[in-house]
């Protein structure tokens, strides 16, 4: 035991010395290598670190979003710290708060809901780092935590379903249209605006009644159940489903076929987003409306984080521009969709 004590003392530091020779020669070989390129330290330009919070993936729009923001981030070279929340809030929280323990540039999130941001936020501004909303909004007590918000017009696709609803209701000359709505994540900003477009336009029109609104999460499978569960309760009353993205109405549609509907014929549908697979299913006619959603905002994303580290102003508000798509157009038109 003793002799083997001495002999790793000596191993040790005999093993020390080898490091120390080494690192000296590191140290030597990297300021020579500095010294050929005539390269300083400090005349390097720092890589833009993005921390970026997604809140998960539920739909085709969500993915789209997050394949996008990844893209554009490899193509601006900026260095994107990407976490998924998985539809949980606090795991928005717990991210925002590595992101900032790491020290980022500049945080983006996408808000799962409007409340319950003020804490995190404080401390990130106290860390002096700006952030950005992306796709959803937020409502705080305290003003100025973002710097910006870049997403949809969540109530103008609202107005535009309702328009759609209102010029088909007098192509049919209905004189009373019984409406279904599948709502979104409650309490979040899409839920909300595309509810309070979609009402605020009708409001006016005495042949609309909405029969129910109920919550499917912005989930396929829910929008499934949200729908046998409407189609239960009111069964052939139903005449429009309106439902607040694609995921759900393609939930909803081998429901009401179950049921012995014909989507597009005996119920007319309206769905938003406006992903591949729902327009396909609009180009067969079991969709009846599709307003569009992009989800494409990486651009504006990379081009906002690069101003607000440099300092730069920044639009308080981007709202890419959208459409809808609909059986009284020429389908054949619409090109190939990206999500
Ligand atoms: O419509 C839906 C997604 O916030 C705009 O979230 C987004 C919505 C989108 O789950 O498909």
């Amino acid at each position: 035991m003793k002799g083997k004590y001495t002999t790793g003392q000596t191993g040790a530091r005999s093993a020390r010395l080898r490091l120390a020779a080494l690192a000296i020669i590191l140290v030597l070989m990297a300021s020579a290598a500095a010294g050929c390129s005539g390269e300083k330290e400090e005349s390097k330009p720092q890589r833009l670190i993005l921390g970026f919070s997604q809140l998960g993936s539920e739909s085709a729009w969500r993915i789209g979003n997050t394949r996008d923001i990844e893209d554009k981030a490899d193509l601006y070279g900026i260095g994107l710290m990407l976490e998924n929340a998985n539809q949980k809030q606090e795991n928005q929280i717990d991210a925002i708060r590595r992101f900032i323990a790491y020290k980022v540039d500049v945080i983006a999130f996408s808000p799962i809901v409007e409340e319950g941001w003020d804490n995190v936020l404080l401390e990130a501004k106290k860390a002096g780092i700006p952030v950005i909303l992306v796709d959803r909004d937020i409502s705080t007590e305290t003003e100025g935590l973002t710097s910006c918000l870049i997403g949809a017009d969540f109530y103008k696709e609202g107005v535009m379903a309702a328009e759609y609803l209102i010029r088909k209701a007098d192509s049919l000359e209905k004189d009373h249209v019984k409406i279904v709505e599948i709502t979104g994540t409650e309490d979040s900003t899409p839920m909300m605006q595309r509810q309070a477009g979609f009402m605020d336009t009708l409001l006016a029109d005495e042949r609309m009644e909405v029969l129910e609104s109920v919550n499917g999460d912005f989930l396929k499978s829910r929008g499934a159940e949200c729908m046998r569960y409407l189609l239960e309760t009111y069964g052939s009353e139903i005449d429009v489903v309106y439902s607040h993205n694609d995921e759900m109405t393609l939930g909803a549609l081998p429901e009401i076929e179950a049921a012995g509907y014909v989507p597009g014929k005996d119920i007319i549908i309206i769905s938003i987003d406006g992903g591949q697979e729902a327009i396909d299913v609009l180009k067969s006619g079991r969709i009846n409306c599709v307003v569009e959603c992009t989800p494409m905002l990486g651009s504006e994303l990379m081009n906002t984080a690069i101003k607000l580290k440099n300092g730069e102003e920044v639009e308080k508000v981007i709202h890419p521009a959208e459409t809808y798509f609909s059986d009284e157009q020429d389908l054949s038109a619409i090109t190939e969709r990206s999500y």
